[in-house]
């Protein structure tokens, strides 16, 4: 059989941060070949999927030689000779064989690059871009972006609790036109860090260094930002990725930068302040993973009104979607194949999520490559919405200008998520 997994061979190349992660080409018996990297995450959730690192002095303890030869040696022999076009079959395998909840036996990192590869060349067989195999001919949408101004939390050494101030051009009539906005709101937010201090450069995603003296005063630049643009009458809104488990301790919200900590109650009425205040259309783990009544309360003061999105408290699990959605926690879902492990429970993360009327966000992680796949999983899993960081840096760019190329070849067939993507009553 043409599509017959034939080889996999795996290497060690580096992240963006410099750091060593796992690359995997995947060969098929008719000689073409699909590749796919590991991602890496810095504020991860506890219930995600562990990479395999080799520990020890050199490389921070990072390097994945382990990984390397997991995939080397088991995944090789249960994979070869299985059909590549038979994605759920080469995940549920790489599953059974790891044979842990974690993925900590073979690796997420090992099984992730896998994966993506194996969907990669199964793509090529059929001499098709990604996006359009996953499509198999349904309609989609170009995703409405969420990206990053300022980053912090994990990815800015801290310098302010909150980890991602981002925006999201809900007023576009295009893909094309919601980079241009934002891009314009990032020129403008770059001005006015200036105004204040000499600008310090960019956090792990690119979003400028965030420079304030409170958390709350990064919302208040943000905003005078999209207003600057000439985007104040809503048609670029703020999203935050709070990633409050980085910060939730013993029952405590603490913001390191003010030195002031809240019980959950005060924290919630800190969010409501803001979301008073500020522009704000979607929120991004507000409360912390294990928070699940802060969650609930959460969702059922602000749902109506704002995307309430679950990443370390949902870590892509089909199962954490459902148990959210019946406790009525949430109402959108990011989706990170390397929080769980493979492509195929990726996208049933999503259809469980998409089965409530929820918002889907792909996501990339804060260590990334060139590699776009991301680009071609929202677009063709028709996922709305697609979270990359900042609008800098190449591994970030690279994604975005992906789209950028399907938007050209659909010309006039080509049509742009925008609020349709939003979770139900939120989209009108
Ligand atoms: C997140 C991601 C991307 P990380 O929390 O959503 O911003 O960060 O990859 O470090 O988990
Ligand atoms: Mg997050």
């Amino acid at each position: 059989m043409k599509s017959q997994i034939k080889l996999i061979r795996a290497r060690r190349i580096w992240d963006s941060r410099g750091r060593p992660t796992v690359e995997v080409d995947v060969q098929l018996e008719s000689g073409v070949c699909g590749r796919g990297v590991a991602p890496a995450g810095a504020s991860r959730g506890e219930n995600e999927a562990v990479d395999l690192r080799d520990g020890g002095a050199d490389f921070g303890g990072l390097d994945v030689r382990q990984a390397l030869s997991r995939i080397h040696g088991e995944i090789a022999r249960t994979l070869i000779g299985r059909d590549a076009m038979d994605q759920p079959g080469v995940d549920e395998a790489l599953v059974a064989l790891d044979g842990t909840p974690n993925r900590s036996r073979l690796g997420g990192n090992a099984m992730v690059a896998t994966s993506m590869a194996v969907l990669r060349a199964a793509a090529a067989a059929q001499d098709l871009p990604l996006w359009r195999y996953l499509a198999a001919g349904k309609p989609v949408r170009l995703p409405l972006p969420e990206i990053q101004i300022f980053g912090g939390g994990a990815h800015a050494g801290r310098r302010v609790d909150i980890q991602d101030f981002l925006v999201m051009p809900v007023g576009a009539d295009s893909f094309s036109h919601a980079l241009e906005m934002v891009s314009r709101v990032y020129i403008r937010a770059g001005a006015l860090m200036a105004e204040k201090a000499p600008l310090t450069g960019v956090a792990d995603e690119g979003g400028y260094w965030p420079n304030f003296d409170t958390n709350e005063e990064a919302l208040g630049v943000l905003t005078k930002a999209i207003e600057g643009a000439g985007y104040g009458d809503g048609s670029v809104m703020i999203s935050l990725d709070i990633a409050a488990s980085e910060f939730h301790r013993y029952g405590l919200y603490r913001l390191g930068l003010e030195k002031t900590s809240y019980d959950t109650g005060d924290w919630l009425e800190l969010l409501d302040r803001w979301i008073g205040a500020y522009p704000i259309l979607s929120i991004e783990d507000p409360v912390g993973e294990r928070d699940h009544e802060g969650m609930a309360s959460f969702t059922q003061r602000h749902g109506a009104r704002l995307q309430i999105v679950g990443d370390d408290y949902l870590v892509t699990s089909a199962a954490r979607v459902k148990a959210a959605q019946a406790a009525g926690a949430c109402n959108a879902v990011l989706l990170k194949p390397n929080q769980v492990g493979t492509i195929t429970e990726t996208y049933e993360a999503l259809q469980a999520a998409r089965a409530k009327g929820w918002g889907t966000v792909v996501s990339a992680r804060s260590g990334e490559t060139e590699d776009t796949i991301i680009s071609d999983l929202a677009v063709g899993w028709d996922a709305g919405q697609l979270k990359v960081g900042s609008f800098t840096r190449s591994e970030r760019m690279a994604k975005w200008n992906e789209i950028l190329r399907m938007e050209d070849v659909l010309g006039d067939k080509a049509v742009f998520a925008g609020r349709s993507a939003l979770p139900e009553g939120l989209r009108g």
